[in-house]
């Protein structure tokens, strides 16, 4: 059986309880369930792991090679600015798929540069739950091996 890692970043674990005009109502369990669903559907397992501290992530990111065939990421603030998550990611064999709620590059300047995305196989911006059902898809579909 194939096994996704689906990582959430610093205050992603907020979702559903501030800032509902950037980020809807939809809580982190929500976004959660529809990757866990659609993959689980589709005879794929999924880990999911939300950490508000960088060194989680790359911890995750470490452990993910050769336990993992995909990872789904959703870095928070840190895509902005992490190199560590970055680095880690680059050591990662399979594909990376990053995904965001909302769309960064129609927001503040400094969320339209990504670190992870050169290390990304492909990124979803702006659509928020619908984002994270194609990310599901995309990793389920032997096609997005690189
Ligand atoms: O749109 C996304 O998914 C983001 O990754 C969300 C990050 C933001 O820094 C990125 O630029 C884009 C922020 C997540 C913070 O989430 C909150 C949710 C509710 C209340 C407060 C923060």
């Amino acid at each position: 059986m194939s096994s996704i890692l689906l990582l959430h970043g610093p205050n992603l674990n907020l979702l559903g309880q501030r800032e509902p005009a950037i980020y809807g109502s939809h809580t982190l369990a929500d976004y959660v369930k529809v990757v866990r669903t659609l993959a689980e559907d589709r005879g794929c397992a999924v880990e999911d792991l939300q950490s508000n501290h960088e060194g989680d992530l790359v911890d995750a990111i470490h452990a993910a090679r050769g336990r993992h065939d995909v990872i789904i990421i959703n870095a928070g603030a840190l895509t902005h600015y992490s190199w560590s998550v970055h680095d880690a990611l680059g050591a990662f064999e399979g594909p990376i798929i990053e995904v965001h709620i909302s769309n960064p590059h129609a927001r503040e300047p400094f969320r339209r540069t990504s670190v992870v995305a050169p290390k990304a196989t492909c990124t979803i911006v702006g659509l928020g739950l619908r984002g994270y059902e194609i990310a599901a898809r995309v990793a389920t579909t032997r096609s997005s091996q690189r």
